[in-house]
């Protein structure tokens, strides 16, 4: 027999139901007996009369143990031991730390009290994996906190703190401390004796629903289904909300079971059920198992531009200490404001308190020597995308920094191997790819050049880590994974063009896929100019490169939405794109008229495309794995999460 997950300690009168079944107390089969039994146990005891439920470990309980999801559900059901928890003689304290997410959340709503320490948080995050919460989350929450905040909670699927978790009525207290084994504890303990001198309040499932404001479900309904996109898990998680606000108990839990069942097999679950398992893996790669990364605390970061400062901005938030070097006062004092200006959004947005945009700006310093450099321990290069001047600040790195600091290129396009030239121990030198906005953007592409050490390619995992990024090995390549597809993407895009379809219905196409933006919108938000420079300069270096449409447009000085016009016309300080004549004068000679295509066509075939060169990625060695051929175009591109990638999609890979 395997080890017991579930011990019962006490103290006095009072229960302790202690879960211990790493690495996050997952709801796995045996963990649901012993529940029951646990409950079961503690109700024929006489001398018990209040039961805290804690968690060992990181967290309270995450959820359902997802790996089971592929299997038949076996006994006892989730549903029943919520039920049967809330239905125990004496009341259950859910005392929370870490997170309690889905399945863990819905243990703690069966019970008759929660508590959590301050850092904690609490969610129904099952939308993000394709499904909906199955175990009484759509039909307790509103029981609790109102339809308007569980809809919120439900179909958004992000976790909220302990605070606010408490303000909407969710939880009963937040204990303070840090110490789930400890303060959480004896708070709990402490809630315990203090409720069972007062009445019980009643079951949560016996409280009613309040009616929201007329008009309350058509908006949320149509606000729901504009975001969705074809993602089917909110809208359906919207009407089990809607079921429990309308029907009895038992009638809204049959409903919510039933959908929770059918979308468990669906397509999509098993894509972010993919993406989920590809998330948590990417990070620890296999074959880096056993390599100790390098120890990481002072970071430089050579160049203040767009760029620079988001990597910078990044390592802050991180913790890192950061010296940002320019190459003259007037582009470091740049740097600064735009380091300054990243931190100001912050406080705007209400992510970051004034206080704590002063002490991101205080852990950054700036030079234009690089001397300041002596004691990093990394290096990230970001500036100009051109090999002469990476050159140039890599000579100067090698004469000022330690020997064993890494030096890292930001390249998206130049081979790593030809910056690395030239450079005294290249075996601490690789590329790290950020993705602009680099404090927002969550793929990391990490590129090896043959002389890398394995601590150093270690380090990079470790340092996406520590900046909570998505890590995706590449070979080297022009454009690596991301944006060698992306070419491809694009190339397949202006074929459509060239073959009659239009710009405007193929832009459509994508956004009805999922896509946040189609190609040709996304390319004049960003710029037609630097694809452009870049295909340029192979040309200049004699290499056979065909003339784009895209080349068309810049050379007749439409270059996005930054010169008024790009693909589209934009009215002056609009961002809207408009048909644009001038577009269709230009591009007429190259295109040729055609039958349309429906959008899912147009779709399928660009997925199929991106699919392709992702194939041929692997094929060389370029990618180690579908999986991240597949993260890196839903972190770095866009691609709808819920599709679960290229690969994913068109068949290349099925979990
Ligand atoms: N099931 C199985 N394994 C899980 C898991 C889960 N729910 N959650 C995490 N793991 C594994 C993960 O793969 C990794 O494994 C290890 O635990 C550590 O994870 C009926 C339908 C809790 C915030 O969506 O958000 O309940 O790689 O690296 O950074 O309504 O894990 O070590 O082998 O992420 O400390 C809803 C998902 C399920 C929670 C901790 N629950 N988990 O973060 O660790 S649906 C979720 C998380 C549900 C009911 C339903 C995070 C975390 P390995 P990690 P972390």
């Amino acid at each position: 027999m395997s080890e017991p997950v579930v011990s019962i300690g006490r103290e006095g009168e009072i229960a302790l139901v202690i879960i211990d079944n790493p690495p996050v107390n997952a709801l796995s089969q045996a963990l649901r007996q012993e529940l029951w039994a646990a409950a079961d146990r503690l109700d024929a005891d006489p001398e018990i009369k209040a039961v805290v439920l804690l968690c060992a470990g990181r967290t309270f309980i995450a959820g359902a143990d997802v790996s089971e999801f592929g299997k038949p559900p076996m006994e006892p059901h989730l549903p029943d031991l919520v039920d049967r928890i809330e239905d125990a003689t004496k009341p259950w304290i859910a005392a929370i730390h870490g997170s309690a997410l889905g399945g863990g959340f819905e243990v703690a709503l069966g019970c008759r009290f929660r508590v959590a320490l301050e850092s904690a948080s609490v969610g129904l995050p099952e939308v993000t994996l394709g499904i909906i919460p199955g175990a009484s989350g759509t039909v307790r929450t509103p029981r609790l906190a109102g339809v308007a905040a569980a809809a919120e909670l439900i179909t958004g699927g992000r976790p909220l703190k302990a605070a606010k978790a408490k303000a909407a009525g969710l939880i009963d207290a937040v204990i303070h401390g840090e110490d789930p084994g400890e303060d959480l504890r004896a708070g709990a303990l402490a809630f315990a004796r203090e409720a069972l001198t007062r009445p019980l309040p009643p079951k949560t499932s016996e409280r009613p629903v309040a009616a929201p404001e007329p008009g309350f479900w058509a908006e949320q309904e149509s606000a729901a289904a504009k975001r969705a996109k074809g993602e089917a898990a909110p809208l359906r998680a919207l009407a089990s909300l809607r079921k429990a606000a309308e029907a009895p108990f038992a009638e809204a839990m049959a409903f919510e079971r039933a959908t929770f069942l059918d979308l468990r097999g669906s397509e999509q679950a098993a894509a972010l059920r993919a993406v989920f398992f590809a998330e948590r893996a990417a990070p620890r790669p296999v074959h880096l198992k056993g390599v100790e990364p390098k120890a990481l605390k002072r970071v430089g970061v050579i160049g203040g531009g767009t760029m620079g400062a988001g990597i910078a901005a990044a390592l802050r938030d991180a913790g890192f200490s950061v010296t940002l070097i320019e190459r003259d006062a007037e582009a470091l004092a740049r740097g600064e404001a735009n380091l300054r200006g990243i931190f100001a959004g912050g406080v705007k947005r209400g992510k970051l308190t004034e206080a704590q945009a002063e002490a991101r700006m205080a852990g950054a310093s700036f030079s234009t020597d690089y001397a300041a450099l002596a004691e990093a321990d990394l290096v990230i290069e970001a500036v100009f995308e051109e090999i002469g001047v990476k050159r140039a600040v890599f000579a100067e790195l090698a004469r000022h920094c330690r020997p064993e600091a890494i030096l890292a290129t930001n390249t998206s396009y130049l081979d790593p191997r030809a910056v690395a030239e030239g450079l005294s121990h290249p075996e601490r030198f690789i590329g790290l790819h950020f993705f602009s906005p680099a404090n927002v953007m969550k793929l990391l592409e990490i590129v090896p050049i043959p002389e890398t050490a394995p601590e150093v390619l270690a380090t990079g995992f470790a340092l996406a880590r520590a900046l909570g990024k998505i890590p995706v090995q590449a070979g080297i390549c022009e454009g690596f994974i991301g944006n060698r597809i992306l070419k491809r993407y694009r190339a397949a895009a202006e074929n459509l063009v060239r073959q009659g379809v239009a710009i405007a219905e193929i832009d459509a196409a994508m956004r009805d896929h999922g896509f946040a933006m189609g190609p040709f919108e996304a390319q004049d938000l960003g710029g037609l100019d630097i694809a452009f420079l870049q295909r340029e300069g192979a040309r200049a270096a004699g290499r056979n490169v065909p003339e784009t449409l895209g080349d068309l447009l810049v050379k007749a000085g439409r270059k996005g939405q930054k010169t008024g016009g790009g693909w589209y016309d934009y009215a002056p300080g609009e961002r809207k794109p408009q048909a644009s004549a001038a577009t269709t004068e230009l591009l007429a000679p190259r295109i040729a008229l055609g039958s349309p295509l429906d959008r899912k066509t147009i779709a399928e075939r660009l997925v199929g495309e991106m699919a392709a060169e992702g194939e041929a990625i692997l094929a060389e060695g370029v990618a180690l794995q579908p999986s991240d051929v597949d993260l890196v175009e839903i972190h770095g591109y866009g691609f709808p999460r819920w599709r679960g990638g290229p690969m994913f999609a068109t068949g290349r890979r099925s979990s």
